[in-house]
């Protein structure tokens, strides 16, 4: 499993509410998502990564989801083209950040599309979903760049399972060779290679957790998929939020860890 060092965050900004969501749960509290955020960030500094905090972005109110913009991984960094177009301004700003930060970026390029949030890494594998934000061409593209790094990839359609915005809204890896999904993600494939450990439907949400380092964090207020992490010898760090989710946001794409 990847040591994590760094995160990279965004703020979200005044105009969050106005970002993409089909989750009928209301409007989200910018002030409250301001301070889940914090815990967030307090969350990863306790897992012994060091947080850099990018200003919000005006004008592109899902940019506080981070993880759409980029995959890095310890060989490559891939800076993406979201499928949704009102994010396409989102990664420039990344992209520099990233240059700074770890050198070679390599780009997805039209007509491609790949969202960060479709790409799920276990070792030195990727699962890569085609879902309505990332396309084929994405996912080929991304393929090519990933293949010449020395890692492996499988695609999997996810694009009859509406409830599932991206692939890691349904899985998650959590390391020696597991993974933690929702019940009606398609087995097949390289999936049989892992441990799968079954988020249950009424929790279906809390399926989008993050290890890193010697902790898992996971969204607040699903007991089952708590317990089940620690039954596994896991140690969870739970955190709320309950306004990203408003906005369709699950707990990784908050974050670019590195
Ligand atoms: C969107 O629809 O693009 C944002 N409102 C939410 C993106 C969440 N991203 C993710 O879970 N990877």
């Amino acid at each position: 499993m990847t040591k994590f060092t760094h995160a990279l965050t965004r703020l979200p900004g005044e105009d969050f509410a106005a970002g993409l969501t089909c989750a009928a749960e209301g409007p989200p509290d910018l002030e409250l998502a301001l301070a889940q955020h914090a815990a967030y960030r307090d969350a990863l500094r306790r897992a012994g990564i060091e947080v850099t905090t990018l200003e919000a972005q005006p004008a592109h109110p899902d940019a506080t989801f981070i993880e759409d913009t980029a995959v890095l991984a310890e060989r490559m960094t891939v800076v993406t083209r979201p499928g949704a177009p009102s994010r396409l301004g989102e990664t420039a700003s990344v992209a520099a950040r990233l240059r700074a930060l770890r050198g070679e970026v390599r780009e997805i390029r039209a007509p491609g599309t790949l969202d960060g949030g479709d790409v799920c890494q276990a070792e030195s594998h990727f699962f890569v979903g085609v879902s309505a934000r990332t396309n084929a061409e994405g996912a080929r593209q991304f393929r090519e760049i990933i293949e010449a790094a020395g890692y492996t990839m499988s695609a999997v359609d996810i694009r009859a399972l509406p409830s599932l915005l991206h692939l890691k809204s349904g899985i998650a890896y959590l390391g020696e060779r597991r993974l933690l999904v929702v019940a009606d993600l398609p087995i097949a494939g390289e999936f049989a290679a892992f441990e799968r450990i079954e988020v249950c439907a009424a929790e279906s949400y809390a399926a989008n957790c993050v290890r890193v380092n010697e902790r898992v964090l996971v969204a607040a207020g699903y007991p089952r998929t708590e317990a089940a992490l620690r039954a596994c010898g896991y140690s969870p760090l739970t955190v709320d939020v309950s306004e990203f989710r408003k906005m369709d946001g699950g707990l990784s794409c908050l974050s670019l860890r590195f």
